[in-house]
């Protein structure tokens, strides 16, 4: 059943920037605003509608601007407001929208309201961060006031010598957490966001937005790893006691007064039912989020869940975790956002495709079929619409810029040395799970050309290039018809010219299959078949019995990524049966 009145932010193709490493206009080795005004005109070519900005607000980058000391100013290093200005006219003259990425869960602890709030115990801003006295044990030592992990290593705790007291922060030190619970902060942020749209931004990415309101008390966590010493506490900080009645109040106090595309990131939950409050209509709250089940599929389950750690997964689970979003709620109007990759995951050709030489082009496409043909607002993360992979194996440690490669790589390092006694222990297991899964890889400088440093900077680049970048760039990419950027500029044009894709029903021919995810797109009287290979050897796939029921000698290719199709790959229909054989990562798309 289709609930889904069609409205333009469902419609649009959003393309990720991270702005440091997109492009650098002044040859200081640093991506910036300049360098993105530049790029428009590729972008609007690719068939983007609406930018995201990765932050670009004044911050000390101890996590690369999720960080924010200044939210009403851009980072020297990425330009000016009067850059910004520009940058967003520039966009609105190509009828593109400009989201900024809104960060308030936490502030940076460079922050002027942080460094008021730590200043003394009776300063005015001193509740709009969450500050705790300390526990003391038997032995009557200090301790933190809860037993709460950090999301990068560590207790969420920071010790205050100045007030003897601690503050809260889920991520690193430098990033507490503001106290949501003070109407004072909540305005704070409603201005701020006012700010940005009265400067004619277009709506916001609302970074890990579901934990803003943390259980009362703050009691410990239950032990789940008993040889840790800080403890998994998601379950007591993530869609807390206040969340919807806070988002509620952006609603009616920001976000209902104008035309604003909004996305909510909401880690640590795989309930769809716990995230559709935040995005059915009739909560008034969010357009859509950011679930996190299919981005974590290849992240252990049990135990140490390390982000870091690669488990081997199954078509049929990708399949079931797909399938489940794509019909959740449709009829009370819940809405999804598709997206593989951003600046938080490694390259997705790299985790759900194939990245040797022989399959990576072919592969990357075949992501590229699987998100045009899902229903939901479409996510692009710069660089995989070139079918962009991992840096390799053989980088070390030292490559690794992301501060939370970095301290689980140390925290790690320091028990086994601890633990063996000795200097020199094995770390290959780490570093193999890295080079699967850091968020680095996505965070290299964006390929632009075969010249010195990818054509990103003319300086020296903050980040090493990927050392593929002479035969994987986009100035090879967009003369060439047969190249995976091509490709995903008619597959984003298809998409656009079938309103099917984008609202229809979905439905899993066969959920079992562990090679084959062939699924079908239902709207009004239209009908689409998308069959994807997600192996590397040849696969006959017959459509099951009970699919029988639509007219498939009606279908015709619209849309493959193997070089001899569409044009010969009609479905077999004969005697009964439908049948299809495709080539190793081979996807096909037909529509009646
Ligand atoms: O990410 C939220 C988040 O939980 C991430 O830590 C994620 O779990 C992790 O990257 C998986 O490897 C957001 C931002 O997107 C991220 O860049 C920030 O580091 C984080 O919030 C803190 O602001
Ligand atoms: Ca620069």
């Amino acid at each position: 059943m289709v609930n889904q009145p069609e409205i333009w932010w469902k419609e649009a193709v959003i393309y990720q920037i991270y702005p440091i490493s997109f492009f650098d206009s002044n040859g200081d080795g640093i991506g910036d605003l300049n360098g993105i005004t530049g790029k428009l005109d590729y972008l609007k070519d690719l068939g983007v509608d609406v930018l995201w900005l990765s932050p670009i607000y004044k911050s000390p980058l101890a996590d690369m601007g999720y960080d924010i000391s200044d939210y009403r100013n851009i980072d020297p290093r990425y330009g000016t407001l009067e850059d910004w200005d520009n940058l967003v006219s520039e966009i609105h003259t190509r009828g593109m929208k400009l989201m900024m990425d809104l960060v308030v869960n936490h502030t940076s602890d460079e922050h002027e309201w942080f460094i008021e709030s730590k200043s003394s115990k009776t300063n005015p801003k001193r509740d709009w961060y969450i500050w705790r006295p300390p526990k003391y044990d038997a032995a009557g030592n200090r301790q933190p006031p809860n037993n709460w992990k950090a999301q990068f290593q560590g207790s969420v705790w920071e010790y205050d010598a100045g007030t003897n007291e601690y503050y809260l922060h889920l991520y690193l030190s430098k990033q507490p957490d503001l106290n949501w619970d003070n109407p004072e902060v909540r305005q704070a942020v409603w201005d701020l966001m006012k700010f940005w749209i009265d400067r004619k931004c277009d709506g916001f990415r609302m970074d890990v937005i579901n934990i803003i309101s943390k259980v009362e008390g703050l009691p410990d966590a239950p032990v789940t790893i008993p040889e840790d010493e800080y403890q998994d506490a998601s379950p007591l900080f993530a869609n807390g006691p206040h969340v919807h009645e806070y988002l509620q109040e952006m609603n009616r106090k920001v976000l209902s007064q104008h035309d604003l595309i909004t996305v909510g990131e909401t880690p640590f939950t795989y309930s769809a039912s716990e995230l559709a409050k935040y995005v059915l209509p009739k909560n008034k709250e969010l357009n859509m989020v950011f679930h996190f089940e299919l981005a974590d599929l290849d992240t252990p389950r049990t135990g140490q869940r390390c982000p870091f750690i690669f488990r081997p997964w199954k078509l049929s689970e990708l399949k079931e975790i797909v399938t489940r979003w794509q019909r959740f709620k449709r009829d009370e109007g819940f809405w999804n956002a598709v997206f593989i990759e951003n600046h938080d995951r490694a390259r997705s050709v790299s985790r759900f495709g194939n990245d040797a030489d022989e399959w990576q082009a072919i592969s990357a496409k075949l992501l590229a079929i699987l998100e045009v043909t899902l229903s939901g607002t479409q996510y692009v993360f710069q660089g995989q619409e070139l079918g962009l992979k991992n840096f390799p194996r053989s980088w070390g440690i030292e490559e690794y810029k992301d501060v939370a490669s970095q301290n689980w790589y140390h925290e790690v390092l320091e028990n086994r040395q601890r633990e063996s006694g000795k200097d020199d222990v094995d770390m290959s297991d780490i570093l193999d799970g890295l080079q699967k899964k850091a968020r680095d890889h996505g965070r290299v400088p964006m390929q632009w050309d075969s010249t010195d440093h990818a054509g990103f900077t003319t300086g020296t680049p903050w980040m090493r290039v990927n050392d593929d970048y002479k035969g994987w760039n986009a100035a090879a990419q967009v003369g060439d018809e047969k190249s995976v950027r091509a490709f995903w500029k008619r597959a984003l044009r298809l998409r656009k010219d079938h309103k099917l894709l984008i609202y229809g029903d979905f439905v899993d021919l066969a959920p079992k299959n562990e090679e084959v995810f062939a699924y079908t797109r239902s709207y009004e009287d239209r009908h689409a078949l998308v069959i994807l290979n997600f192996t590397a050897r040849e696969v006959t796939f017959s459509l099951p019995e009970e699919a029988r029921k639509l007219e498939w000698s009606k279908f015709k290719p619209v849309l493959g990524n193997h070089p001899k199709s569409p044009s010969d790959s009609n479905l077999g229909v004969g005697r009964g049966k439908v049948e299809v054989t495709l080539h190793g990562y081979e996807g096909r798309v037909y529509m009646c």
